[in-house]
């Protein structure tokens, strides 16, 4: 029998705790690493905070994240710059605490594996999003410069994975927002199997109708209720 191991991916949570209950359901006993912007945009930025706190998930930060830290979302567009200050207004001291102590960046073991975990790209951390229509050129020299066989990026709520030479490049999509026309909550598992690793996309319904009540019933823009019903 191979030895066989999993991990569970999750990115761009952004408040939504219907989304996230479902995923963490699904994904079970494994070992949960996330790749930040937990809160922005959705109406639950301490729940999902705790009960990823709760399930001792590896986490990073975003750029929302950051955001609603500093509550100076120069960068942002009109909606999410509302929703983000709400969000910063929300979070708890022992959450803001936490948010605060999470790296931009984390090089891991996992199963003997090499794996490096940041929320947009090696090079801008918080800032650059990578697409493989656009980065696929440089994921090899990625992989090479860091010393890794698994790359997992958030940032662009578009799930992709690519075997390159080096290695995989990955992004599991995003949680709480997904964009890319499938409304449902996504997420990715690795697992390396006699040490190598391949990437399982998954997709969850959930309960957009109360996610989406929230949003409105919270006074954010009215918009944000209805891109969630459409994966956009
Ligand atoms: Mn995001």
């Amino acid at each position: 029998m191979a030895q066989k191991e999993e991990f569970a991916f999750i990115s761009d949570v952004h408040s939504n705790l219907e989304a996230l209950s479902v995923v963490l359901d699904d994904i079970g006993g494994l070992s949960i690493f996330c790749l930040g912007d937990t809160v922005g945009y959705g109406a639950s930025p301490n729940e999902v905070i705790e009960l990823l706190v709760r399930r001792r998930a590896t986490m990073i930060i975003g750029n929302h994240d950051r955001a609603a830290l500093s509550a100076s979302p120069a960068t942002f567009n009109a909606r999410a710059a509302v929703a983000v200050m709400w969000n910063s207004k929300q979070l708890t001291d022992e959450n803001r605490q936490f948010l605060q102590g999470l790296p931009r960046e984390r090089k891991l073991e996992l199963a003997g594996v090499p794996l490096y975990m940041t929320h947009g790209s090696p090079d801008d951390n918080l800032g650059e999003y990578v697409y493989p229509v656009t980065h696929s050129d440089m994921f090899d020299h990625y992989l090479r410069k860091l010393g890794v066989k698994v790359i997992a990026l958030g940032h662009t709520h578009l799930p992709f994975s690519a075997v390159d030479r080096e290695g995989i490049v990955f992004n599991p999509g995003s949680v709480g927002q997904p964009r890319d026309g499938d409304p449902r909550a996504s997420y990715a598992v690795l697992t390396v199997s006699d040490g190598r690793a391949t990437v399982e996309h998954r997709r969850k319904d959930y309960d957009i109708e109360t996610s989406a009540k929230k949003i409105i019933e919270a006074g954010l823009p009215r918009s944000l209720a209805e891109r969630l019903f459409i994966g956009q």
